[in-house]
């Protein structure tokens, strides 16, 4: 089996309510769908987790497009569909974790659904269905942030994450620690703060949150272990964790014991696994990461969820969290949780008139041979 073409779908998906976090706010995703269309007819999906913008880390959806067509797609001449070796076609590439994950989902997904195979087997997922939390944006109002998270606690999440910022902070969350003196809560701060507000973090030890995530920014190691040290919450990276070596840097210099592994951000579902499979030798607990997927997105992630090691609640919320109208079946929560795909490959198609409904454009890369 050869790759053919890639076909990338840039599609306007609205989100049900504006998600705000420290760096900006998005009313819509801007998704770019990657289709791989194989030699012998086989179609497979990647999701790119860009934004349009680079406000979250410097990838941004025309960049992503931009090293698709001239670097990615021509890295691909000559290989294999096999995963390890279009893996390895595209690491002469630095960077770009999110448009090379995008492109190797897609040929992954085409690969197993040709082997009959589903995601979650092939990554060795080990349980049917993940608990699932919830990010709840910075809202406009506190009232506006107790109703959201009312809603989400009454549809049965399991975790609750508010997002924060330099002036939305320690009062949201000690509001919503009393209101929910037992629920599973934890703080997202997009790298706002700096080493200065490092008394401020360790107040949020009274409010028993299972984490703070990525409080300084992505290259300010060294004041995440001073973080680390001066707080009894644990310290979860995203921003900062890119490939292994980050995580185990991570985890053995002290500036994190807990990683929130995104697929998109580490390059692919096999630079995820083995992040998990490192901190699961390590006995640092992971938990998945999300992009406001749509399904296809969605249900790769949850295929990862399934890993040993995904011992805590990820951002792999229902689609009714997300939109009105996901571009696949959607994805319903049942008790707190979602089932993981059982089918080949990813185990979701788009769906074909909603896809066309939402299109903005389509582009054909070919592959030379
Ligand atoms: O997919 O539910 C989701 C969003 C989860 O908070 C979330 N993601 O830093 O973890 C994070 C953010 C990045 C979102 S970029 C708009
Ligand atoms: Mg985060």
């Amino acid at each position: 089996m050869r790759l053919d073409l890639l076909r990338v779908h840039r599609i306007a998906m609205p989100l049900v309510r504006p998600f705000r976090t420290s760096f900006g706010t998005e009313t819509e995703r801007d998704v770019i769908l990657v289709e791989a269309v194989t030699s012998e007819g086989i179609h497979g999906w990647g999701e790119c987790a860009t934004m349009s913008w680079p406000g979250y880390s410097s990838e941004y959806s025309e960049g992503a497009l931009d090293v698709m067509r001239h670097h990615l797609v021509p890295a691909l001449a000559g290989t294999s569909m096999d995963p390890l070796e279009t893996q390895a076609a595209l690491a002469p590439v630095r960077g770009h974790f999110m448009a090379k994950s995008a492109v190797l989902t897609a040929m992954l997904d085409a690969w197993l659904r040709g082997r009959d195979e589903s995601l979650g087997t092939y990554l060795g997922a080990v349980r049917a269905q993940v608990d699932c939390g919830v990010s709840v944006g910075i809202p406009s109002s506190m009232s506006d942030l107790i109703d959201e998270v009312d809603s989400y606690v009454d549809a049965g999440y399991r975790r609750i994450k508010l997002k924060m910022e330099p002036g939305w902070d320690l009062e949201p969350v000690r509001v919503i620690r009393e209101r929910y003196p037992d629920i599973a809560l934890q703080t997202d701060a997009n790298q706002a703060y700096t080493r200065s507000d490092i008394p401020l973090l360790a107040k949020f030890d009274d409010l028993n949150l299972l984490l703070i995530e990525q409080p300084l920014p992505e290259e300010d190691w060294y004041g995440h272990v001073l973080v680390s040290r001066a707080c009894a919450t644990p310290i979860c990276m995203d921003e900062s964790i890119l490939t292994v070596e980050s995580a185990d840097s991570a985890i053995a210099l002290g500036a994190a014991s807990i990683i929130n592994i995104k697929p998109g951000r580490v390059g692919g579902y096999l630079h995820a696994k083995a992040i998990h499979d490192r901190c699961l030798e390590l006995g640092a607990p992971v938990w998945c990461g999300g992009m406001l997927e749509t399904g296809i997105g969605r249900a790769a992630n949850i295929a990862l969820a399934a890993l040993p090691g995904f011992t805590l609640p990820g951002d792999t919320s229902a689609s009714n969290r997300y939109f009105a109208q996901d571009i696949t079946e959607p994805f319903v929560l049942d008790d707190g949780r979602l089932s993981v795909p059982t089918g080949p490959g990813i185990g979701v198609d788009p769906l074909p008139d909603v896809l066309a409904r939402l299109t903005v454009s389509v582009e054909e890369l070919r592959v030379d041979a």
